[in-house]
């Protein structure tokens, strides 16, 4: 079975011109030779894909309207791009595209970028390795120091990501070291490469750049954002990169943030910073997207006053409307780093002036890094519905026009992403920025349709992967740090339990567990002030302990372990609680997965039963330090009487 068998087996014709429109007569034309449709020039067809002049529909440039009547089906665009997404539309939809009658439904995307950031480095960075944070192989775009030779895998890789509705790709580490900082200049032609294979699939290219580079790039004597010499060195920058690539999309920009450069070196703001970038991408159409995760990462853990979860806010609030147009703020969809569980960032909707996107991490650094089952959909939808200003006020999903950004999970790997089933990721994340609104289980539903398509026949497999999934990312939660206070991982790769991994450590990650209690004090009355970055439905909320929710408790306060929660249990008990159900759950996964041998193709099975082996081993652990820890510091044993060592 193929996801585009409908579609191969129609008569299909294809109306309108451009490489886009190419692309897709392509995709129709191999789905008819597989499956035995054809693509005809006139008479009668079941299905029309039609891109026509002018946008009475209001359909903009990605959007496309789908109907069906008269025994045909009908994809109407008024510009390339919404005719390859209205095509992937039809395979999603499957035969039911071809049954019926079907008012016309009109889809847009609410975000205008929605884009994957690779952080992939050209040479082998010899901590971080080819792709930092990378669980899924070496880089689809880089090998030995250069550009990879295999477009044709760069090329699928644009059509998967179409698939998923992304239109925008950063290739290389916001992290920008030597060899990466010379892609902006004289290597630019590598990157014009990359930006030919993936544009058929209409993905614009966009690069990571050291803010320091007219100083290592261009001999000059500084970076100052306002100095003459350093912005006509980025003018000239910028004119040769869109000299090779005249729909480059803009640059990534990491700045002041762990020892990245930036503009705080020569005393000015991010603004003049982003600014200074912004001027020089907008005779060109670019975008500069500046990253709002700047925080002191050589902090005293002694200091109990300075708290990196404010930083953002304290950073860039203040700065609000001075941003160029072409500039976008980029913001971790947390305060602090993609842990499993966080308050959504104050900063999604304290800048009322300023374009931002929401930034959240497909690749699993803290979620199970890809050897755990760890379907990030349900976290994401919270964020992207929550309402910065209350009930009354939009959603972050709402807000974000600057659009939706993810840090990419993809490798070289034969199933892309390691972990077969972290795929679920990838495409959720696209759909989410097609649609913030759209029910993730509904698009989970979707992506178990398309990838496995006998799971539309098989209902033993599609349960099963639904209960494998649906709720692993609370699962994941279970056995790892507690009630949002977070980290508690081993140092450096971010792998498995390590409850004071990072108590002592300049990074500004704390649980301040002591022998009566455990969290971090963030309200405003006695606390870091952190919960005053909200409005005030929040800010109340979480300032105080009674009406905190339960998850969050231990990010905004510090309470003792008998502290009684809403759910009713104490602290502590809760610990344990769901340390055991975390491993139970995990183990039923497994379960299940076994179950279903017979129906998946063995390759993909046994890879993923392999990582449920890995996954009930490490939660495990999790479970034996963490309720260990917590038994020893508190000495209050469990009520149920459980082996804790
Ligand atoms: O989560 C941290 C990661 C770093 C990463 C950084 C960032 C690219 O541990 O590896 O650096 O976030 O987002 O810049």
């Amino acid at each position: 079975m193929d996801a585009f068998r409908p579609l191969g087996t129609r008569r299909t014709l294809i109306r309108g011109t451009g490489p886009l429109v190419e692309t897709v007569r392509a995709e129709v034309t191999s789905a008819c030779e597989r499956f035995g449709g054809e693509v005809v020039r006139d008479g009668p067809y079941d299905l029309l894909l039609d891109l026509v002049a002018g946008d009475d529909l209001g359909l903009g440039a990605e959007g496309f309207a789908f109907a069906r009547a008269g025994g045909t089906t009908t994809v109407t665009a008024s510009g390339q791009h919404g005719v390859l997404y209205g095509l992937f539309h039809v395979v999603r939809v499957g035969e039911d595209a071809f049954r019926g009658t079907r008012a016309r439904e009109v889809h847009r995307p609410a975000a205008a970028l929605r884009m994957l950031d690779h952080w992939d480095n050209v040479a082998v960075h010899p901590v971080m390795g080819q792709v930092e944070r990378g669980y899924a192989g070496g880089s689809l775009f880089w090998r030995d120091g250069r550009a990879r030779g295999d477009f044709a895998q760069v090329r699928a890789y644009g059509r998967l990501l179409a698939a998923c509705g992304v239109n925008a790709v950063s290739v290389n580490n916001v992290n920008v070291h030597e060899a990466e900082a010379r892609l902006l200049t004289d290597r630019i032609g590598e990157v014009a490469d990359l930006a030919g294979a993936l544009r058929p699939y209409g993905i614009r290219t966009h690069l990571s750049v050291t803010f320091a580079a007219p100083v290592v790039l261009g001999g000059l004597s500084t970076a100052d954002p306002l100095d003459e010499a350093v912005r006509g060195w980025w003018a000239e920058a910028v004119h040769g990169v869109y000299e090779a690539i005249p729909d480059f999309g803009g640059f990534v920009v990491k700045a002041d943030s762990e020892g990245q450069p930036g503009p705080f070196t020569y005393g000015r703001s991010h603004a003049d910073g982003a600014n200074m970038l912004a001027t020089a991408l907008a005779p060109f159409g670019g975008t500069v997207h500046w990253r709002a995760f700047v925080y002191d990462h050589r902090q005293d853990w002694r200091d109990r006053s300075t708290d990196r979860a404010r930083a953002a806010y304290d950073h860039f609030a203040p700065l609000d409307g001075e941003f160029a147009d072409n500039a976008v703020l980029q913001v971790k969809h947390g305060p602090m780093d993609f842990q499993v569980r966080e308050p959504v960032s104050p900063v999604l909707g304290a800048l009322p002036r300023t374009r931002f996107a929401v930034e959240v991490q497909a690749t699993q650094e803290y979620t199970g890094q890809q050897r755990h089952v760890c379907w990030l959909g349900p976290m994401w939808s919270e964020v992207l519905r929550f309402r910065p200003d209350g009930e009354q006020g939009a959603t972050v999903g709402e807000l974000a026009q600057g659009g939706l950004v993810a840090v990419s999970n993809v490798g070289d790997d034969p199933f892309w992403t390691g972990h077969p089933l972290a795929q679920a990721n990838l495409y959720t994340f696209g759909r989410l920025a097609w649609r913030p609104d759209a029910d993730p289980h509904h698009i989970l539903d979707e992506w178990i349709a398309l990838t496995l398509p006998s799971a539309s026949t098989s209902e033993r497999l599609a349960a099963g992967l639904r209960a494998v999934l649906h709720g692993s990312w609370r699962t994941y939660e279970k056995y790892t740090a507690p009630l949002g206070v977070g980290f508690m991982v081993q140092p450096g790769h971010h792998y498995g339990p390590g409850v004071d991994g990072y108590e002592y450590s300049p990074w500004g990650t704390y649980h301040f567990a002591d022998r009566d209690g455990i969290g971090v004090d963030r309200s405003a009355a006695t606390g870091t002030g952190y919960a005053a970055q909200y409005a005030k439905p929040w800010a109340e909320l979480y300032e105080s302990v009674a009406s905190c929710p339960d998850e969050l408790l231990l990010f905004f306060h510090h309470v003792p372990y008998g502290h009684v929660l809403r759910s009713g249990k104490t602290v502590v008990q809760h610990i344990y609680d769901t340390r055991f159900e975390g491993v139970e759950e995990a183990e039923e996964a497994r379960r299940v997965w076994a179950g279903l041998a017979d129906l998946v193709e063995p390759a993909r099975h046994a890879r993923v039963a392999e990582r449920f082996e890995e996954q009930v081993r490490c939660a495990r652990e999790w479970r034996d330090q963490v309720n260990s820890y917590f038994l020893r510091k508190s000495g209050i044993p469990d009520e149920r009487g459980r082996t804790i060592h």
